[in-house]
């Protein structure tokens, strides 16, 4: 498949995609989607690349929502049909076993903010603004907003964003827990590619186990969680770059994991 609305790149085990509609501020039509989706299949049957950046073209945007030229004209069923289709894609983004992090270099609204929410962290730059302003267009979030925004800040944060429709500035998201860090547009992508790179020299199996042990343990009790956590454990144990890891530590060297 070639790509018209995103750029899909790999460098040094690190894939980054840029969503590239800049002309639309990279909203999301169907043609992006389907390109961004099956750019998350080659990377999650890539086994060398370790990490996925996620950013927008151009200085303004992340990601404007869906394409609202598209949306305007669906029925009930035709709406149902591509939120489901957002929501699979961006589950897909959710569920690779590898780190993602977003690079959000503007506006992050409706579809580009539930996008970013599936991410493993997010990084901003001043400029960004986050919103789900689906309710002034008389809808509401449609790609997993309404689900994974109030797992993040809690229920009442994320009503008060839903209800509201308001944009919170970079300083703002990152107060209330949506952003990690905020950092000048000119340094955003240097700063990102820092912790990726950080990320990328990490053993491949101790990352794709601290991912699952996270994930999965948010959706189950402590208990459960605790089982879930032990049995990655034992995963990372049975790995050579364990080995590694902890004869360098005693051997005092720096470790150099092999990704087995
Ligand atoms: N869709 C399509 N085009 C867009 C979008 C969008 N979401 N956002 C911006 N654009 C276009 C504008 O129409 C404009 O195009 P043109 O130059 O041809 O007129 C161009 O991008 C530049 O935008 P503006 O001139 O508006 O730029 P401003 O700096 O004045 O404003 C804003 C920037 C504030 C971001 C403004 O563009 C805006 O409010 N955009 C819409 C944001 C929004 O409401 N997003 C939510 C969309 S709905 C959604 O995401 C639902 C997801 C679930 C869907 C479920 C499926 C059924």
């Amino acid at each position: 498949m070639s790509y018209e609305n995103i750029i899909f790149e790999t460098q040094d085990k690190i894939a980054k995609i840029t969503f590239n509609r800049p002309k639309a501020l990279n909203a999301l039509n169907a043609d992006l989607l389907d390109e961004f989706s099956n750019a998350l299949d080659k990377i999650a049957g890539d086994e060398d690349i370790r990490v996925l950046v996620l950013t927008g073209a151009g200085e303004k945007s992340f990601v404007a929502g869906a394409d609202i030229t598209e949306l305007a004209a669906f029925n009930a069923l035709q709406a149902k049909v591509f939120a489901q289709k957002g929501q699979n894609i961006i589950s897909k983004l959710q569920s690779l076993s590898i780190p993602v992090i977003a690079a959000v270099n503007g506006f992050a609204l409706g579809g580009g903010s539930e996008m970013a929410l599936a991410c493993d962290f997010i990084y901003a730059s001043e400029n960004a603004m986050f919103g789900l302003p689906e309710i002034t267009l008389g809808i509401i979030p449609g790609f997993g907003g309404t689900q994974r925004l109030p797992r993040l800040i809690g229920a009442n944060m994320a009503k008060e964003m839903i209800f509201t429709g308001k944009m919170l500035p970079a300083a703002e998201a990152r107060e209330i827990g949506i952003v990690n860090k905020v950092v000048a547009l000119e340094n955003l992508m240097a700063d990102v590619m820092k912790t990726a790179k950080s990320i990328a020299a990490k053993g491949k199996v101790s990352l794709r186990a601290a991912k699952q042990a996270v994930n999965r343990g948010l959706n189950v009790d402590l208990a459960t969680g605790l089982d879930i956590e032990c049995d990655a454990f034992s995963i990372c144990m049975a790995s050579e770059d364990s080995k590694e890891g902890t004869s360098a530590f005693l051997e005092k060297r720096k470790p150099e994991f092999k990704g087995n």
